[in-house]
């Protein structure tokens, strides 16, 4: 009995002088083996919170090294083919990279100036277009400029920085008069003007090469009849690039299939992510000539799909069938903004408003209605052949 209560007596003196020399850290080191099931929980659970500082750390390089290419350069151009609000064909075309807003034509009738003005200004806060293309004189490409006693005009509606527009014309029209009148106005009021041929040949002011952003620029083609004369109108039109990088984007207005051939003899034309299909998709325009040299992967048709406006030939109606024939054996990503109906409106968007946009060098297509291939709607299984593509 003696000898185990002198061993406890032992045992508590140690113990006490352990608690005196240690002091706290022996109790911490027992409440670390007491609370061992409880506590490690918590180490863990700090760990955590130190490896997720890392990833904050190593997105920022990323940043820094994506920085250049972001630069409004090749991350936010955008061509939208407008739906004009009627049934007539027409074109409007606008176009945006960062801030600077192009309009390329301004519909078929004054009071597209209505719905172009509405659809531009949910991306052109400031008011300016720094660029207006006026491809050629006919009506279904100026109305929209000029507008009327109801309807204000897009040069009434804008500042206007920059125009550009045909060198030649055979109009005598009332609405190539308005028009006329209108664009000197603007040019009155501070807007500068320049023919196609004077921006070609980098002549008063004008220049071939516009840069609209960084990597990106507005190429004004040579079109043969800027200086030759033609009994057809639509041969007059305005051709142009937007290059963006190794992307390019060919407009050629209402161009027709002898206005192309001299296009691709006088011009390096280079292979086109986006071809704005020549003059609406008319049997006369959009060659194989053409084709064969831009190799197009979109092409977008600026039109009322079966409508008999220009003829009551089904098959010579926008897109014809000689255009989808041809165009077909290069891609099937063709899309059509608008169809005749028989209501009173007389129209209905089949693709509506078409957005070919590029982020990074990555062109998408988007549309208002329906994102669908023209080759897949009803009215083209119905009314063409498409052919193997
Ligand atoms: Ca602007
Ligand atoms: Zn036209």
């Amino acid at each position: 009995m003696k000898k185990k209560k002198r061993i406890l007596g032992v045992l508590i003196a140690i113990l006490f002088s352990l608690v005196f020399t240690t002091g706290c850290q022996f109790l911490v080191f027992i409440d670390i083996f007491n609370d061992k099931t409880t506590e490690p929980p918590v180490v863990t659970t700090e760990p955590p919170i130190v490896t997720t500082e890392p990833p904050i750390v190593t997105t920022e390089p990323p940043t820094t090294t994506t920085e250049p290419p972001v630069s409004v350069d090749t991350d936010e151009l955008s061509i939208h083919f407008l739906e004009l609000g009627n049934r007539y064909t027409g074109d409007s075309v606008y176009i945006k990279i960062g801030d600077v807003d192009i309009l390329v034509d301004a519909g078929s009738r004054k009071n597209s100036a209505d719905d172009i003005a509405n659809y531009v200004d949910r991306y052109c806060t400031d008011g300016t277009l720094e660029y207006v293309i006026v491809t050629h004189a006919h009506q279904d490409h100026i109305a929209g400029f000029v507008g009327s006693s109801s309807v204000e005009g897009i040069f009434d509606r804008y500042v206007c920085e920059t125009i550009i527009d045909f060198p030649r014309t055979n109009a005598d029209s009332v609405i190539y008069e308005d028009y006329i009148e209108k664009r000197d106005a603007e040019v009155a009021a501070g807007a500068k003007h320049y023919t196609a041929l004077e921006c070609y040949d980098n002549e008063n002011g004008a220049q071939r090469v516009y840069e609209l952003a960084e990597n990106v620029t507005l190429e004004i083609l040579y079109n043969y009849y800027y200086e030759n004369k033609s009994s057809n109108e639509n041969e007059y039109s305005v051709c142009f690039l937007i290059n963006q990088g190794n992307n390019h984007y060919l407009f050629t207005g209402d161009l027709e299939s002898d206005g192309e051939k001299k296009l691709i003899e006088l011009n390096n034309l280079p292979h086109c992510v986006l071809f704005k299909a020549g003059h609406h998709g008319s049997y006369t325009a959009t060659s194989y000539a053409l084709l064969d040299e831009i190799t197009p992967e979109i092409v977008c048709v600026t039109c009322v799909c079966g409508s008999d406006e220009y003829t009551d030939d089904v098959d010579n109606m926008f897109p014809s069938q000689a255009f989808c024939s041809r165009v077909s054996a290069y891609t099937d990503r063709v899309y059509v903004t608008s169809i005749a109906t028989d209501d009173d409106k007389g129209y209905a968007s089949l693709n509506g408003t078409i957005v070919v946009s590029s982020k990074g060098g990555e062109v998408s297509v988007s549309c208002s209605a329906s994102d669908g291939l023209f080759k897949d709607s009803q009215w083209c299984l119905q009314h063409r052949d498409w052919g193997e593509s």
